[in-house]
Order: C-alpha cells, then structure tokens, then sequence
C-alpha cells in the first residue's frame, strides 16, 4: 500500500503522531478531550436555578436553545425580589426603571433592546426586534412603542422596594457599583439543545442609579453576549462599560476559535480587562462560556461570582476560578 493511502486508512501520521485534522477534531490546545458531545445543556450567570431549570425543562423536552434561553430569563425578569433585572429592577438616578437585553441564534441571527422602560419582558421583545423587524436594536421609546405593538403589557416596573431604596439612595447620590450585589445579577443563559443548536440571552435592568440613557453591555451584541455555532457561545456579567471596551463575549469565543478551552478562554477575556485597568479591584466581571460540544467555563475578577449548569447528569453550582 502506498503511504499516503495507509496515512488515510489508518488515521495515523508518521510515529503514530496525530494528524493536524486529528487534533483539530478532537482536543483543545491543552489537550481537553471534546469528541463527546454533551447535549442538551444549559449555563446560567449566577445561582439562578429556577431560571436555569426552566430553561433546562425546555431543552429535555427537545425544545430549541432558543425558546430555553427566553423561557429561563422570563423567569428572572418576572421575579421582583431579583432587583437587577426585569420588573422591581434598581432604578436609574433619575428613578426611572431601563431595561437592557438581547437574544442570538444558531444561524447568527440576533436582536436586542436598549433603555426600554415599563415592560417587563425585555428578553422577549429582543426576540421580536431579531424575528420581526429588519433591524437588530431598537431603543428607549421606540423598543417601548414596538412592544406595545406587539402585544406586551405596560406597567410600572418600579417596586415599593426599590423604590424606597433609590429614596435612601438619592441623599447620597454617589455611583458606587456594588460588586456581586446579592449575589444575583445581570442574567445570562447559554444553551446547546438536542438538535446540537446553540442560543443565547442575556437581560438586566443594568447598573444601579446609572445615568439616564446609559446603556450597557448586555444589549450589545459581542460585547454582552455572542454566539457562533461553529465555535461556542459567551456572556457577561458586571461592569458593562470594560465588557464593551473588549468586546467581551466575541472574544472569549474567538478565543474558543483559536482553541482554548470556555475556561481559559474567559480568563484571557478578564485578564485583557485587567490589564488595561489599574482600578480593576474595584469592579466585577465574570463570563460563562459555552463551547460547541457542551463544555462549559467560566472566570471572573472577584470571587463569589458562580454560575449553574444542568445537562443529562443533573445539576450543580460550580465556582469559577478568580483573578483576585
Ligand atoms: C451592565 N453588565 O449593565 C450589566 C450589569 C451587571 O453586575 O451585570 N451588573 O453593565
């Protein structure tokens, strides 16, 4: 048999080394096995379990990644007590509730909503800007205006807590970000289902007593959140304004792309951030990561950022590496 022709029988390249192909296919540059395919599962930023659980209800029952990942964030929006995303969210500085969300498919198709006020379900009124309008953001009045449009209830998105909160807060008035408040933050949901179809969304109501009109990462496609079929998907939580400057979420998954690991891909992503900020102790970020194959990660700044999984084997909280 000729040598090449054996070559391509076998699998095997000289000295029985791995082809590149070989490689390729099967690890990562630190040699993590991934021909195992893992589906369906779920990752969510934080411990959010009855979101994740209703996004992992979807996907066993072979639902898409993409109605997992808008059914799960309904859940933390729809939760008062959760005072960092949809209704009973902190205020701005001028006491006006402004939500921020996006959504993105397999296919790369994707929408989002930025400084909407007085509808609760941002994350779904993302995913009609992406299904039904020619356009991938709409913002403030005009996102409001569409969802109404559309059918979604208006309403006061200001609860008597937060309110009186934002009371105590106004005798102050100072801007200080409180890292891993409550331990419950920005929501942002990964999934791979069945079909091995990749989704992702992400929602807030964005940094406390904010000025009015600011807008942060999470509704900002690549920055936020990115999902790329061929590769994996990423989100963020934290101080939106360092995830934007580094375009967070597209570079921990062109991070995957070059081959690295959700983890180390994630921990590169915070270490870009740090680096470029002296006064990084004084902020929070974590991403999660999703790769192709069901292999998840995630990194962060601070500890005491964590996120939940659930896939076939059931589910648990996992404590990501930190920076500090
Ligand atoms: C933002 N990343 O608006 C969001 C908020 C957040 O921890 O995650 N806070 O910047």
């Amino acid at each position: 048999m000729k040598r090449r022709k054996f070559i391509k029988k076998s699998g095997l390249s000289v000295g029985g080394m791995l082809t590149f192909a070989q490689v390729k296919a099967n690890k990562d540059l630190f040699g993590t096995e991934k021909q195992s395919i893992r589906k369906p599962v779920c990752i969510a930023t934080w411990n959010v379990k009855d979101a994740t659980q209703a996004a992992w209800t979807v996907l066993k029952e072979s639902g898409s990644a993409l109605d997992a990942v808008e059914t799960g964030a309904k859940v933390e929006e729809a939760d008062v007590n959760n005072q960092t995303v949809g209704k009973g969210g902190r205020p701005d500085r001028e006491g006006n509730v402004t939500l921020d969300a996006s959504i993105m498919d397999h296919q790369g198709n994707c929408g989002s909503v930025v400084f909407m006020q007085n509808i609760t379900h941002s994350i779904s009124v993302a995913r009609k800007v992406m299904e039904d309008t020619p356009h991938v953001m709409l913002a403030g009045k005009g996102a409001e205006q569409f969802a109404i449009e559309q059918g979604f209830e208006a309403e006061n998105l200001l609860t008597p807590k937060s309110a009186e909160e934002y009371q105590k807060w106004l005798k102050t008035s100072n801007y200080e970000p409180v890292i891993n408040i409550e331990n419950h933050d920005t929501i942002g949901i990964l999934a791979l289902d069945a079909q091995g179809n990749l989704a992702g969304g992400c929602t807030t109501s964005g940094m406390a007593y904010k000025m009015a009109g600011r807008v942060g990462d999470s509704p900002i496609i690549g920055a936020g959140l990115f999902v790329d079929q061929k590769v994996g998907a990423a989100t963020a939580t934290g101080m939106g304004e360092e995830v934007v400057k580094t375009v967070g979420s597209f570079l921990v998954v062109e991070l995957m792309r070059q081959g690295h690991s959700p983890d180390k891909a994630c921990q590169i992503a915070v270490e870009r951030i740090v680096e470029n900020n002296p006064e990084y102790q004084k902020i929070q970020i974590g991403y999660i990561a999703l790769d192709k194959y069901g292999n998840s990660g995630a990194y962060c700044i601070h500890p005491g950022f964590n996120y939940r999984r659930f896939d076939t084997k059931g589910h648990e909280l996992i404590t990501p590496r930190s920076h500090l």
